[in-house]
């Protein structure tokens, strides 16, 4: 039976449209039908003649962060065209990123670095089809179809109450949106009209992208005047026993001294911090990573994404 399924599949996506008359297909329709909430009509007409993303299963497996070093990652976003960028974006939203950091708590800076990583300032949102994507990788991802396929009901939810036709909609491969790059369940958490135009418009709209970037990171928390990671000098010999990749800190500033660790700054010994080692352009760096860390890796849980918002966030801060 499961090879007959697997056969299946590999029918579906060689013929881009047919999808819907294999049993798989006509039970995520039947799945749709029942648990969203839009007129059926509504429904038919966006999965009528949807073709299939045959090439974006296997790209998940090449994604940046899952193959890159600190060396090879960071100099994608930390170089000079994005910094610039990213001033000139300064210029022409100042007033909104300040009034977005005094709103959810998130430095301008740290939003700014978010939307360099993600989209170069909605410079490049994407290109894939977000509805073809989402159905592809509700019926083909094999590991994730469940998680996609809750993205999957949330899009067309938030489509249709948004009046937007969600066949018009391009995004990441993986079904990220706009120049934030919220997936769709994010969207219809965080999404704020922070212009109060009446519509919640990642796509278009930077204020709206900035002040949904704050309520999403806000509502993990920030502790201001703490940064995101502070530099490490060790010494002696049992400092690589604790050395790791973790964004998540486990332990105190006052506990990794005992392991020869000492912040660059001046911090209270009662901190949270993670220690981590990374291998950087100029060789091994050694950080104490802290709560605001682990709250910039909600947006992407990828150690490599953090640090490298946080570096960018560096930069940004110069600006202001
Ligand atoms: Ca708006």
């Amino acid at each position: 039976m499961r090879k007959l399924i697997a056969a299946l599949a590999v029918c579906a996506s060689a013929t881009a449209s047919a999808w819907q008359g294999t049993p798989q297909g006509e039970a995520l329709v039947a799945r749709l039908q029942a648990e969203v909430d839009v007129p059926s009509e509504w429904l038919a007409e966006a999965l009528k003649d949807l073709p299939l993303q045959d090439s974006i299963v296997e790209r998940f497996q090449k994604a940046p962060e899952r193959t890159a070093t600190a060396a090879t990652y960071r100099p994608i976003f930390v170089e000079p065209a994005r910094i610039k960028r990213g001033e000139e974006f300064l210029a022409e939203h100042r007033e909104v990123l300040e009034r977005a950091s005094a709103e959810y708590g998130i430095p301008p800076s740290v939003i700014m670095a978010i939307l360099a990583m993600e989209t170069n300032f909605g410079g490049y949102t994407g290109r894939h089809p977000t509805l073809a994507s989402l159905v592809t990788l509700s019926l083909h991802h094999p590991s994730r179809n469940e998680f996609f396929e809750r993205e999957l009901k949330a899009y067309l939810a938030l489509t249709h109450s948004e009046s937007i036709d969600p066949k018009t909609i391009n995004g990441s491969y993986a079904g990220a949106m706009g120049l934030p790059q919220f997936m769709p369940t994010s969207y219809q958490a965080y999404a704020v009209d922070f212009d109060a135009d009446g519509k919640r418009d990642i796509w278009q709209n930077p204020a709206d992208a900035i002040g949904s970037i704050g309520n999403y990171l806000g509502n993990y928390g920030w502790q201001a005047d703490l940064p995101a990671a502070v530099r490490a000098r060790v010494s002696g010999d049992t400092f690589n026993d604790i050395a790791g990749r973790s964004f998540r800190p486990s332990t105190t500033v006052a506990a990794v001294s005992d392991y020869g660790w000492q912040p660059v700054i001046n911090m209270d010994s009662d901190v949270e911090v993670s220690p981590i080692r990374v291998e950087g352009e100029h060789g091994t760096e050694f950080w104490l990573g802290t709560q605001n860390l682990r709250t910039i890796a909600r947006y992407n849980p990828s150690l490599h994404y953090a640090m490298t918002v946080f570096l960018l966030s560096q930069r940004f801060e110069e600006l202001m």
